[in-house]
């Protein structure tokens, strides 16, 4: 696996490259011009921009996350034609740089969803929750309204401009069901993949977060035979996943070890983090570890590891922990011990595997 991680960009971070340098084995920073609004084409001397700071960080810029589809494409409307082609011009701008990976979502209105971004565990950190009776009866626009009034930051999918157009955007959407929603996603994917395997760029969707509908939103990148329906939508390798074990994973009964070995080679962009789902369906983020959540994160990279996963691996989300003030789930600290977790269980397995394999060549000698 090859670790990366997120950096929303000078200015726009707390947290610096340099800092990031110090964690051990990142080799490169997931990024995007959060400065634009989706449908917009990111302009080449943004890109280099970017391109350029990583360098002298030493990162690698690869993975891209996200390049946000335009909701008239999502909706299906004439005017989405436009926006695909501003997408693919988008692509061939960041093929110049050398990016591999671009991640994004196709989950109508809002990106992911959660009721308190700072709700407080035992251990006196806090972390993103998600009260799934609180839903249930809420007005989005008071959702919008407690999320903005909660942090400083624009948060990605969460981008002001396009939330200031809820009450049209949920009009709009009203009579799109989740075969339209399908059938919209398939006339994406027949126009950008060719470009993007012609550009040597793979693109990973995002599943949804979390993976049910919400507010009546139709949600279709939601459980395991949903992402065989995606991939079959346009069967090439450049069409796959970013999986991510904290969406699908406020969903226990949905078993990731199983959709690592079974899609394992349209899986370019894994996002790792555990998540605790209580009784009633609400979840808060955890720690990475096996024990402070529900999902399995020890089975989660070792079918990893077991399917020689090359693709990129980041801790997703974080806790907020030793009083750092940053971006709501994007702390340095959190996310620092995340990766440690997750070498510590590569490089185990790694030992164990060579170990074996060193053991059956001294057998093969004996005799
Ligand atoms: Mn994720």
């Amino acid at each position: 696996m090859k670790m990366v991680f997120r950096w929303f960009g000078e200015d726009n971070d707390t947290i610096s490259l340099k800092h990031i340098k110090q964690i051990p084995g990142v080799e490169g920073i997931v990024w995007a011009l959060h400065h634009l609004p989706a449908g917009e084409v990111w302009p080449l001397e943004d890109i280099r921009k970017v391109k350029q700071q990583a360098d002298e960080a030493g990162f690698h810029i690869d993975v891209v996350e996200s390049v946000n589809v335009h909701e008239d494409i999502k909706l299906g409307l004439p005017t989405r034609d436009k926006y695909i082609e501003n997408y693919l011009q988008t692509i061939k701008n960041l093929a110049t740089v050398g990016v591999k990976v671009i991640c994004y979502n196709f989950m109508p209105v809002f990106d992911w969803i959660r009721t308190d971004l700072f709700k407080a565990l035992p251990d006196g950190s806090t972390a993103m929750y998600y009260d799934r009776q609180m839903l249930e009866n809420m007005d989005p626009n008071n959702l919008v309204k407690m999320i903005s009034h909660d942090n400083d930051f624009t948060m990605p999918g969460w981008e002001p401009e396009r939330l200031a157009y809820l009450t049209d955007l949920f009009k709009q959407y009203e009579n799109v069901t989740e075969e339209d929603l399908w059938d919209n996603l398939q006339y994406f994917l027949e126009r950008v993949i060719p470009v993007a395997a012609e550009h040597g760029i793979k693109m990973a969707i995002h599943p949804d977060d979390p993976p049910w509908s919400v507010f009546g939103l139709p949600r279709i990148i939601t459980h395991k035979e949903n992402i065989q329906r995606l991939l079959n939508l346009v069967d090439h390798p450049n069409n796959g996943l970013t999986l991510c074990s904290g969406s699908l994973g406020s969903n226990p009964n949905i078993d990731i070890p199983e959709i690592i070995r079974e899609f394992a080679d349209r899986i370019h962009f894994a996002h790792i983090r555990n998540v605790l789902v209580y009784d009633n369906g609400s979840f808060i983020e955890t720690s990475h570890r096996t024990s402070d959540g529900t999902v399995d994160i020890y089975a989660i990279v070792k079918a990893y590891h077991e399917v020689n996963f090359t693709g990129y691996v980041r801790p997703d989300h974080g806790r907020h922990i030793w009083d750092e003030e940053c971006r709501p789930g994007y702390g340095l600290y959190d996310r620092g011990m995340g990766i440690m977790y997750l070498w510590g269980i590569w490089d185990t397995l790694q030992r164990d595997r060579d170990r074996e394999e060193y053991e059956n060549v001294a057998n093969t000698r004996k005799y």
